[in-house]
C-alpha cells in the first residue's frame, strides 16, 4: 500500500470512529465489567500501560486511590476483600510496578483472602520472543505459582468473560489472590458498543453456600457430645464468612469456651464469659474435643500437636471449606466441609433444644484461670513511666479501643503486635486486621487506608516503628484523602529492641535505627497532626483527640528501647547460633 492510499485508510477510520456508530474500547469494557459486577473501587498506582483506566475510572464514579507504592496498594485491595467479601482490586503497571503487587497478591492467597491483582503488561510478541521491550516480563507465568489464578486477555471480546472468571476464582470455595494480565494493545482495541455491552457478565451467585453433608453434621455432633473438656477455635475464615449471629448462637447454645484466633477477635466481645483468651495456654493443653470453625492448624496452632497442646489425647472437628484442608496436619476426627454459616446453622439445628451443658468442673477451671491472669496483667497495664513501657502504652490504647468498639485497629511490629493482640480486647467482628498468616511487616498503612475507604469508621494502627517503615511513605496517602487514620508508632529505636551494639564497633548493630527519631514530623509534612507523646496519658489524650477530629494524625509513642524482647512472642521460631547466644551482647 503506498503511503498516500495508508494514510486515506487512516483517515477512513478515524471518520468511520467519528460517525454515529457508538463504540466502545478495552478501557471501557475493563471498568464497565468490574461495575456490572458492584466493584466500584481500585487501588493502585498509575503508568504506562494503565493510567487512562485509573482516569477513566474515576471519571465513570468509581474510587480510585492512588498509593504511593504497589506493594501497600496490594494491602489494601486484599483487606478490602477480607472485608467486604468482594475481591478488592489492584492495578499496577508491567513487570516492576507487578511485581511490587505480587507480595500483597501472595499474601492475600496464604491469608484465603479474595483479590485481583490487574496489571498491564507488555507485548506479547516481543516479550515472548525476549526482544526487550519496554518492561518485558512473562507476568503471567510468574503471578501463577503465587496465586489461586491467572488469566490474560487478548481480545477486548473477551474482556466480560476475563473479568467475570477472575471474580468467581477470588471468591468462591476458599477465596484467594487472583492475577488478570491486561496487554498494554487490549486497552485501545475498538468494538461495537452494543457488542460490548452483551459480552460483558453479571457474575450470578459468585460465592455459593457449601452444605454440609447431613452424615457429616451428624458426625461433628456425635464427637461434640463426647467432649468433656470442649473447646471452640474461632479463626479468621470464620469472620471472614459473616455468620456472625449463627457463631454467637452455637457458642451460646452450647455453653463451650472459645479461643478466638488474632483476627477472629471481636467476632463474640472478648470480655463474653466464656471468652477464653486470657487462659490460652490451659485451654490448648487441657481440651479434650477441639472445633476448629475457619481457623488452620498451622504454625499459629503448633501444628496441633506438642508441647502446647499437652499430652492428654485430643478429637479434633474441622469446619473449613476447603476439603484438602483437612488431617493437613493431625487426623480430623471429624470434617464438617462447607461454609461456615451453613456448617454453624446445621450444627444448631442438630443440637436441638436439650443439649447438655459442658461438664461445670471444665467451665470453673477455665474461668479461674482467665480471672487469675487478667487480674495478674491489670497492674502492669496501669503503670503511667516515662518512656513507657509496652504495657502501659497498650494499657491506653486498650481503653480508646473499649470506648470506641466501632474503631478499627490495624496492628503490625514484633512486640508491638504480640503485646497489642494480647492486651487490646476487640469487641465487634472483623475490626481487627493484622500481619495475618505470614506474620508480615508493612501492611500496616494499605491495611488502615482501605479499612477507612470501605467502612467510613476510624482506624487506629498500631505498628512498630520497624512495621512502620515499610509502607511510612503513604501518610502522604491518608493525607492526600484525609482518612480519619490515627498512627501510633511505637518507637523503641529498632526491631524487637533499641539496645543492640555491633561488637565490631562499625556500622550501627542490625536490628537498631537513629535514637530517637520524631515519626511525628513525618505527619507534619503532608498537613496531618503529629504528636510526641512521652507518658500513657499523654497518649491516650493525643489518640482520642485524633479520633475525635478525624484528621491524619500520627503519635510517636517513645516506648523504652530495653523493654522488648527478641521476636516478641516468637523467640521459639529464631534460630541462633550455639556459638554465641550464651555470650552478653548488651
Ligand atoms: P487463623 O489464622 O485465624 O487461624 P486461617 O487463615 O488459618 O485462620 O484459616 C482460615 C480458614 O478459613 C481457611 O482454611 C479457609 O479455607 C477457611 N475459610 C475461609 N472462608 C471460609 C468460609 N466462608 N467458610 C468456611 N471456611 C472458610
Ligand atoms: C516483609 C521480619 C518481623 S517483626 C519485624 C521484622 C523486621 C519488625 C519488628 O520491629 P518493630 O516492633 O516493628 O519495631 P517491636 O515492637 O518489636 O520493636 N520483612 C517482612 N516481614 C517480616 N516479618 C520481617 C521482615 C520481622
Ligand atoms: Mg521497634
Amino acid at each position: 500500500m503506498s503511503a498516500t492510499a495508508m494514510a486515506r485508510s487512516i483517515d477512513a477510520n478515524v471518520t468511520e470512529v467519528d460517525a454515529p456508530q457508538e463504540l466502545t474500547d478495552g478501557f471501557h469494557l475493563v471498568i464497565d465489567a468490574l461495575k456490572l459486577n458492584d466493584i466500584n473501587t481500585i487501588y493502585g498506582v498509575p503508568g504506562i500501560p494503565i493510567t487512562d483506566l485509573g482516569r477513566l475510572a474515576q471519571a465513570a464514579g468509581m474510587r480510585v486511590i492512588s498509593f504511593r507504592h504497589e506493594q501497600s496498594a496490594g494491602y489494601a485491595a486484599s483487606v478490602a476483600g477480607y472485608l467486604t467479601k468482594k475481591p478488592g482490586i489492584c492495578l499496577t503497571v508491567s513487570a516492576p510496578g507487578f511485581l511490587n503487587g505480587l507480595t500483597a497478591l501472595a499474601n492475600a492467597t496464604t491469608n484465603c483472602w479474595p483479590m485481583i491483582l490487574i496489571s498491564g503488561s507488555s507485548e506479547r510478541e516481543i516479550v515472548d520472543l525476549q526482544q526487550g521491550d519496554y518492561e518485558e516480563m512473562d507476568q503471567l507465568a510468574i503471578a501463577k505459582p503465587l496465586c489461586k489464578a491467572a488469566f490474560r486477555v487478548l481480545h477486548a471480546q473477551d474482556i466480560g468473560i476475563g473479568v467475570a472468571r477472575a471474580i468467581r476464582a477470588a471468591v468462591s470455595g476458599r477465596p484467594g489472590g487472583v492475577y488478570l494480565d491486561l496487554p498494554a494493545k487490549l486497552f485501545s482495541q475498538v468494538m461495537d458498543a452494543e457488542a460490548g455491552r452483551k459480552s460483558l457478565v453479571k457474575v450470578i451467585d459468585p460465592a455459593p453456600a457449601q452444605i454440609p453433608a447431613p452424615s457429616a453434621v451428624q458426625r461433628a455432633l456425635d464427637v461434640l457430645k463426647t467432649a468433656k473438656r470442649p473447646l471452640i477455635i474461632l479463626g479468621k475464615g470464620a469472620a471472614y464468612a459473616q455468620a456472625d449471629e449463627e457463631i454467637r448462637t452455637l457458642i451460646e447454645k452450647s455453653g463451650i469456651p472459645f479461643l478466638p484466633m488474632s483476627m477472629a477477635k471481636g467476632l463474640l466481645p472478648d470480655t463474653h464469659p466464656q471468652c477464653a483468651g486470657a487462659a490460652r495456654s490451659l485451654v490448648l493443653k487441657e481440651s479434650d474435643v477441639v472445633m476448629l470453625i475457619g481457623a488452620r492448624l498451622n504454625w499459629l496452632l503448633s501444628h496441633g500437636k506438642g508441647k502446647t497442646w499437652g499430652d492428654a489425647p485430643k478429637k479434633f472437628i474441622q469446619i473449613d471449606i476447603e476439603p484438602k484442608e483437612m488431617d493437613s496436619n493431625v487426623e480430623i476426627a471429624a470434617p464438617l466441609v462447607g461454609d461456615v454459616g451453613s456448617c454453624v446453622a446445621a450444627l444448631i439445628q442438630g443440637m436441638g433444644d436439650k443439649w447438655p451443658a459442658p461438664p461445670a468442673d471444665w467451665i470453673n477451671t477455665v474461668k479461674a484461670k482467665r480471672e487469675e491472669n487478667v487480674a495478674k496483667m491489670a497492674p502492669r497495664l496501669m503503670n503511667n513511666r516515662s518512656p513507657m513501657d509496652f504495657h502501659g502504652a497498650l494499657g491506653a490504647l486498650r481503653t480508646v479501643v473499649k470506648e470506641r468498639p466501632d474503631a478499627i485497629l490495624v496492628n503490625e511490629g514484633a512486640n508491638t503486635l504480640d503485646l497489642a493482640r494480647g492486651v487490646i480486647d476487640m469487641y465487634q467482628p472483623r475490626k481487627r486486621l493484622d500481619v495475618g498468616t505470614w506474620g508480615v511487616m508493612g501492611i500496616g498503612m494499605g491495611f488502615s487506608i482501605a479499612a477507612a475507604i470501605e467502612t467510613g469508621k476510624p482506624v487506629l494502627a498500631v505498628v512498630g516503628d520497624s512495621a512502620f517503615g515499610f509502607s511510612g511513605m503513604e501518610v502522604e496517602t491518608i493525607c492526600r484523602y484525609n482518612l480519619p487514620v490515627c498512627i501510633v508508632v511505637f518507637n523503641n529505636n529498632g526491631i524487637y529492641r533499641g539496645t543492640d551494639v555491633n561488637p565490631a564497633g562499625t556500622d550501627p548493630a542490625t536490628t537498631v535505627f537513629v535514637k530517637d527519631a520524631r515519626y511525628d514530623r513525618m505527619m507534619e509534612a503532608f498537613g496531618g497532626v503529629g504528636v510526641n507523646a512521652t507518658t500513657p496519658d499523654e497518649l491516650k489524650r493525643a489518640v482520642d483527640q485524633a479520633m475525635d477530629s478525624g484528621r491524619p494524625t500520627l503519635i510517636n509513642a517513645v516506648i523504652d528501647p530495653a523493654a522488648g524482647s527478641e521476636s516478641g512472642r516468637i523467640g521459639n521460631l529464631n534460630p541462633q547460633s550455639v556459638l554465641t547466644k550464651k555470650k552478653p551482647t548488651q
